[in-house]
């Protein structure tokens, strides 16, 4: 019975941790264009660019957001911000200046539940919210 119940534990854990897209991306089982990556975190092109630069920017450990993340793991939020701020060196917009931005809930349009910063830059963003 002990060991139906542990069996049922980790399926279930599994279950709760089972791939996001993004997992999937990180472990190769769907294509992307990867700009960059680290021992923690990888970066790669967002499918449906808003800005000439448009990089996620994802820690390899899921949180379901960037509250979670940093509550949980600082050192691997600094992480995230430092792989940001060099895909803006490889890409040449850390000089002219970049947005980096984290959509928390539904209201703010967050579909994939596996924490990731959007780097935006390459054009002159303006103030309005995206
Ligand atoms: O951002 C989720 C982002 O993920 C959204 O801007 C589209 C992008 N996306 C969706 N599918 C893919 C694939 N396959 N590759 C790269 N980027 C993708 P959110 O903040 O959750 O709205």
């Amino acid at each position: 019975r002990c060991h139906r119940a542990r069996v049922l534990r980790r399926a279930d854990t599994l279950a709760s941790m089972s791939d996001t897209l993004f997992e999937r991306i990180i472990n190769r089982e769907v294509p992307a264009d990867i700009v960059h990556e680290t021992e923690t975190t990888i970066a790669f092109r967002d499918i449906n660019p808003r800005a000439t630069t448009h990089v996620l920017v994802v820690p390899k450990t899921r949180y379901r957001n960037v509250a979670e993340l940093a509550a949980a793991d600082p050192g691997l939020l600094a992480d995230v911000v430092n792989t940001a701020a060099k895909v803006a060196e490889l890409e040449g917009v850390a000089e002219a200046g970049y947005r980096l931005t984290f959509n928390t809930g539904e209201d703010a349009g967050q579909t994939v539940f596996h924490v990731h910063g959007h780097l935006l830059g390459g054009s002159s963003l303006g103030p309005e919210a995206r």
